[in-house]
């Protein structure tokens, strides 16, 4: 053995203050950072001090394994899934990156050794909420699943500077503020200035031969807008495997305010650079509503066009030959937000590198795939020509030309059939005209899916029911799901160590496992230990509602809980519809024996959406009145957690005895709380929608209460002619609710506070409340009577668990690398920093 290697050996026997895993180093790289990155002395820091100190410390860990990935990735050229989506609703990452470290405990100790509280320190990160809810978190748990599976894969996606803004309630109203989640720093992201791409905006094209004869365009921009990467390591589980989220943010490029000012314009200068920076400024708080705003366009082609150059540039880099492209790179479009992609790639290969049609039009069709993750018509994205025009006016003229091939061979395909050639055209030609992101999306990609089998099933028979008809074999399903690290672990580590003690703990990685559980369903004392687990977290979820909200909740009641975006499909107003005929029947006759309930609530309104946020407002005023009312006697109690996001979230599904997931059937493609909720324990009362299908087939109908309309019936039922009154006029506790309602009982008299509300059920009703109304009483009364046995509700529980493990998003990731992206996991080995400045893999 060498000298060097003599050293190294010997160096690797004493832990290295950047890697070591033991508590003493821990310790002592959390002091250090303290003094070194925070340069603070211990008598003077703040707890913010000290989990940067910490933040540092994990961040290190992941250094050592994320640059020995990239590293195994690039040397072995291996194929790799880019994950474009405008959207990743991580959460915070301290505790998760502990959890798949598997230092959790070890930290633990050692901040418990510097005398602080590991709790305290965890709730000082602000979470990044790049999100607007279940679109963006699946991408997140995606990158979660990607990294434990060994697959190499990079998120590509923006860096907004404003998340989702934080919710306050005032006076029972929703009122946004902005979030300043990089406020003091962000310790998770490495910036790579020297990682940047230029994107051209608007302008106009020439036209012109070039010395071979060929047909070429130029863009002549009116802006040029700079990205620049920001690059955050996600940790596998117990693997080496670390991949690359990476976020842009927008710039002026360097050259312009030069100019401007060599000119004099030193104001037009400062105005360019404000508009350059604002693409990357902040999210759109609207989900499931498609709202045409430029500066949205932007933001899509914007991270749409770093993401594709970056590829390219990677590809070019290691060797790779353009016309391989997709060889190496598969593109999973989240939704259509990135769809632009589609014409940005043909236009790169084109115009930049110089490909003919045929050949890049192959590329191209070869690289992308569409995840579709809703049917509402009003979420579909459509962009007006002009704006299109003026802002991506090469990209007009490729989606012409790719549109103009496509329709003739649609119209090979399908002779004499102009109805099919209107629905497949990239253009739609209403009132309006418009670019067509779906179809875009669908033309370009080799493999289209839905999230949930009744969803996907419905796409193909509603809204891509004539691309099913062109290319049936481009469509599958990928039922969604989520990952049990944060989900389980992270979120509930006391039922987390009930389960592990039972089954031990392959489960985490193998969610599968969990059937396991249940051997011990008639194992008293299991499931009195599993009744505790549940009653102390509930009691947690209590202590936190009083101190935030005053509000005493009794952690013996049922607590029923609904958190999610609100919209109206959701019904959240269905929900509070079922406390008022509650908190009537107790008015009545106050000595009826019922089963007490915690009602609550959580979830954002999108800022613009009116009736949202009276939703709000109702479940707040019925609150005030119910908790308030002497005649309840604390038997009802309604209360909504305001700023629901991912880190309250994980305090709240550990807690639900109740899961409500009531959308009208045929509206939620999946859904992603139902299986959060039923992972820890919940029962579900559900219609049959999205993923509530499945979940009910797994568990079994016995441990799920069901109701309401399927979908052909709310088509049916639509068909007929729908009337509300009918059900309002024939069923008397309906109609006392909703009087009540319109009385002003709930707003201190005032009549016309809930008027556009009681107005849109009674003569609107898209949702189908009230046709639903009684099928959903007559569940929960069916919920409360199972309740009151408290064994058979436990069992009811540890059986939901047992048999959710196809909704790890580990299966969902195994199904999409097999059938759609053709990856194989790609272990990494650990490298060590040796004393001479050289990596070596571990021995
Ligand atoms: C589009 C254009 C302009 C502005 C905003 C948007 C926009 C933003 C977010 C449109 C939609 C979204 C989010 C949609 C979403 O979260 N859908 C949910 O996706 C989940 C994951 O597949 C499903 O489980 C839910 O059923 C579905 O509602």
């Amino acid at each position: 053995m060498n000298q060097l290697n003599e050293t190294f050996n010997q160096h690797i026997e004493i832990e290295d203050d950047r890697t070591g895993l033991s508590i003493p180093t821990l310790r002592r790289a959390i002091a250090d950072n303290l003094f070194y990155v925070q340069g603070k002395f211990p008598s003077i820091a703040t707890e913010n001090d000290y989990y940067m100190a910490l933040a540092y410390t994990v961040r290190d860990r992941l250094l050592q394994r994320w640059l020995a990935s990239s590293n195994s990735y690039i040397e072995n050229k291996t194929r790799m899934v880019c994950y474009l989506s405008a959207e990743f609703l991580l959460g915070p990452h301290l505790g998760n990156n502990l959890i798949n470290l598997g230092i959790y405990d070890q930290i633990h100790r050692a901040v418990e050794e510097l005398g602080l509280n590991l709790d305290i320190l965890i709730a000082q990160e602000e979470e990044p909420g790049l999100g607007n809810g279940g679109l963006g978190r699946l991408a997140a748990c995606y990158m979660d699943s990607l990294a434990t599976l060994e697959i190499p894969a990079i998120g590509y996606g923006i860096r907004y500077e404003f998340g989702i803004f934080d919710q306050e309630i005032r006076d029972g109203w929703q009122v946004e503020i902005t979030d300043k989640w990089l406020r003091y720093g962000n310790p998770w992201e490495i910036c790579r200035p020297e990682i940047t791409y230029e994107v051209k905006l608007g302008g106009y094209i020439d036209h012109y031969t070039d010395h071979n004869g060929n047909y070429r365009s130029y863009w002549h921009p009116d802006l040029v807008v700079k990205g620049v990467a920001y690059d955050t390591p996600i940790l596998g589980y117990q693997v080496t495997n670390a991949n690359t989220l990476r976020l842009w943010k927008s710039e002026a490029p360097e050259s312009f305010d030069f100019q401007a000012f060599n000119v004099g314009n030193y104001y037009g200068a400062v105005d360019k650079k404000i508009v350059c920076e604002n693409i990357s400024k902040v999210l759109y708080p609207n989900d499931e509503q498609f709202e045409g705003k430029q500066l949205r366009l932007e933001q899509q082609y914007f991270f749409v066009s770093c993401s594709l150059q970056d590829m390219i540039t990677l590809h070019l880099l290691y060797g790779g030959k353009i016309e391989t492209f997709h060889e190496k790179f598969v593109a999973q479009l989240n939704d259509t937000h990135p769809s632009i992609g589609v014409a940005e790639l043909m236009r790169l290969l084109i115009d930049d590198h110089k490909l003919n049609w045929e050949k890049a039009w192959k590329i191209t069709t070869h690289t992308f795939a569409y995840t579709n993750h809703t049917l509402l018509p009003e979420a579909l994205e459509t962009w007006g020509l002009d704006l299109f025009a003026k802002v991506l006016p090469r990209h007009l003229e490729i989606i012409y030309e790719i549109n103009r091939r496509f329709l003739e061979e649609v119209a090979l395909k399908f002779p004499n059939n102009q109805g099919i050639i209107n629905s497949l055209s990239l253009i739609g030609e209403g009132d309006r005209k418009v670019v067509r992101m779906a179809n875009l999306a669908c033309v370009g990609s080799f493999a289209i899916n839905g999230v949930a089998a009744l969803h996907s099933q419905l796409l193909t028979e509603t809204v891509l029911h004539d691309w099913y008809q062109l290319s049936p074999q481009k469509f599958s399903n990928k039922t969604n799901g989520v990952t049990p690290r944060r989900w389980i672990v992270l979120s509930n580590p006391r039922l987390t160590n009930l389960i592990s003690l039972k089954i031990g703990t392959h489960w985490i990685k193998n969610l599968d496992e969990l059937r396991k559980l249940e051997e011990f369903i008639n194992d008293d004392i299991f499931c009195k230990s599993w009744r505790q687990v549940k009653t102390d977290i509930k009691k947690d979820l209590a202590q936190k509602v009083k101190q935030q909200q005053k509000i005493i909740l009794n952690p013996e009641s049922l607590f029923d809980i609904q958190v999610k975006r609100i919209h109206e499909y959701k019904r959240q107003h269905l929900n509070v519809l079922h406390i008022i005929t509650l908190y009537n029947r107790l008015k009545k006759n106050p000595k009826l024996d019922i089963v007490p309930r915690t009602f609550i609530f959580g979830g954002k309104a999108a800022p613009g959406y009116f009736m949202a946020k009276l939703i709000i407002k109702l479940i707040n005023s019925v609150g005030e009145v119910v908790n308030n009312d002497p005649d309840i006697h604390d038997r009802l109690k309604v209360v909504f957690i305001p700023d629901y996001n991912v880190t309250n979230s994980q305090r709240i599904y550990p807690a639900a005895d109740l899961s409500e997931q009531i959308s009208t059937a045929g509206k939620e493609a999946s859904g992603t709380g139902n299986m959060k909720f039923s992972m820890n324990g919940a029962l579900t009362i559900g219609t049959l929608d999205g993923a509530n299908v499945e979940i009910r087939v797994c568990v079994g109908e016995e441990n799920f209460f069901l109701f309401g309309l399927t979908t052909p019936e709310v088509a049916q039922i639509k068909n007929n002619g729908y009337n509300p009154w009918h059900y309002y006029q024939n069923n008397a506790s309906l109609k006392e609710v909703i009087d009540q309602i319109a009385s002003g009982y709930f707003s201190h008299g005032d009549y016309n506070l809930f008027k556009p509300f009681v107005d849109s059920l009674l003569y609107d009703d898209q949702y189908l409340l009230l046709a639903d109304y009684q099928s959903y009483i007559d569940c929960q009364d069916r919920v409360a009577e199972v309740y009151r046995n408290k064994e058979h509700w436990a069992k009811m529980s540890i059986l939901n668990v047992a048999r959710i493990g196809k909704f790890s998003s580990d299966r969902s990731i195994r199904d999409y690398c097999k059938d759609i992206w053709k990856v194989h996991p790609h272990p990494v080995e650990l490298i060590d920093l040796c004393p001479d400045g050289q990596c070596r893999l571990r021995n």
